[in-house]
């Protein structure tokens, strides 16, 4: 299948791997680019340094192109966007910001730049600032999320830009997949699905809570401070939206999510740990490899175009 997004990162399938703060390291990204998706390594807050490191693995591991996904808020994000260059990675994809400062630098040095939006405004001005495409995110999805679903956001961004569109938030499987195409988009993003992949390094218990969800077994924190996070609903999401509620100052939630990502990919601890997951996740029923996932959306999703 081609689209204007595999012509343009040179890639064989239209699927591309969510930038995922820890669960998105080099052994996942390697996984998804060899079954021929776009793999991401996800910087989350890590150090930049360490972020070098994995691109090395990702090169050692892979001849096929990947990406970075640089998450705005992270302290050393100035120095990730240097590396980025200095590595020769070919594509970028921005989260929870405005890359604008660091577009100049990345369009020069030939990187292919594609913003993460929430917002029409937002993908227009990422547009109009030289981005090559942009990943339109519906509020379905897990981790910081705007406020449009995927459904509204997709269609309304494709009508306002003309560079391609790549639709995430909610999309697991071919049905997802042959949607988003209908709605205009030439190709998908996935975060939830590979969480449980073969390759991901995510601890076992996280796996099974997001093997184990149902539809609504999600929860959304981070709202009273203008930073809504989507994860499952467990002992610390209960706790975080009492809090919310009862009106506690920013300082006092931030307490129950210090290092509780970390805690549940690396440790396994489902029960105070931030099990960050999108709405799907009822849909993702079985561990698999990389591969056999983007076989199956794929061939689902050409039957269901075909008709
Ligand atoms: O970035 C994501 N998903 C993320 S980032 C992350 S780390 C984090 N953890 C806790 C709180 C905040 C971040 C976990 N998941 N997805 C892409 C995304 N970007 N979703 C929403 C946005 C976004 C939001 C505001 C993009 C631009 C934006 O505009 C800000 C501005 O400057 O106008």
């Amino acid at each position: 299948m081609k689209t204007r997004i595999t012509e343009l990162l040179e890639i064989k399938y239209p699927i591309i791997q969510g930038g995922m703060a820890w669960v998105a390291e080099h052994n996942l990204a390697s996984a998804v680019s060899e079954a021929g998706g776009l793999g991401l390594i996800g910087a989350g807050g890590a150090p930049a340094e360490f972020i070098r490191e994995q691109i090395q693995k990702v090169k050692e591991a892979t001849d096929k192109p990947f990406g970075v996904n640089l998450m705005l808020m992270n302290p050393e994000a100035d120095d990730i966007a240097r590396i980025i260059v200095e590595e020769g990675v070919k594509v970028v994809t921005t989260g929870a910001g405005n890359p604008g400062k660091y577009m100049a630098m990345w369009k020069e040095a030939g990187v292919k730049v594609i913003p993460v939006v929430a917002s029409v405004a937002m993908a227009k001005m990422m547009e109009r600032g030289g981005a090559d495409a942009v990943v339109a995110e519906g509020m379905e999805s897990g981790g910081h999320i705007g406020s449009a679903t995927t459904m509204t956001l997709v269609p309304q961004v494709v009508d306002a830009v003309t560079i391609p569109v790549i639709a995430a938030g909610g999309i697991a499987d071919g049905r997802g997949f042959a949607a988003s195409i209908m709605l205009g988009a030439e190709a998908v993003q996935m975060g939830t699905r590979f969480v449980v992949a073969r390759e991901s390094i995510v601890h076992e218990n996280y796996k099974k809570k997001v093997i184990g969800a149902k539809d609504i077994d999600s929860e959304v924190t981070g709202t009273s401070h203008g930073h809504p996070v989507r994860q499952l609903r467990n002992n610390m999401t209960r706790e975080y939206v009492k809090l919310e509620k009862e009106g506690a100052p920013f300082e006092e939630l931030e307490k129950l999510t210090l290092g509780s990502l970390r805690k549940a990919v690396v440790e396994g601890d489902t029960v105070n740990g931030t099990l960050m997951a999108g709405q799907i996740a009822g849909l993702v029923k079985k561990e698999q490899t990389c591969a056999e996932m983007i076989q199956e959306i794929m061939a689902e999703a050409e039957k269901l175009l075909k008709r």
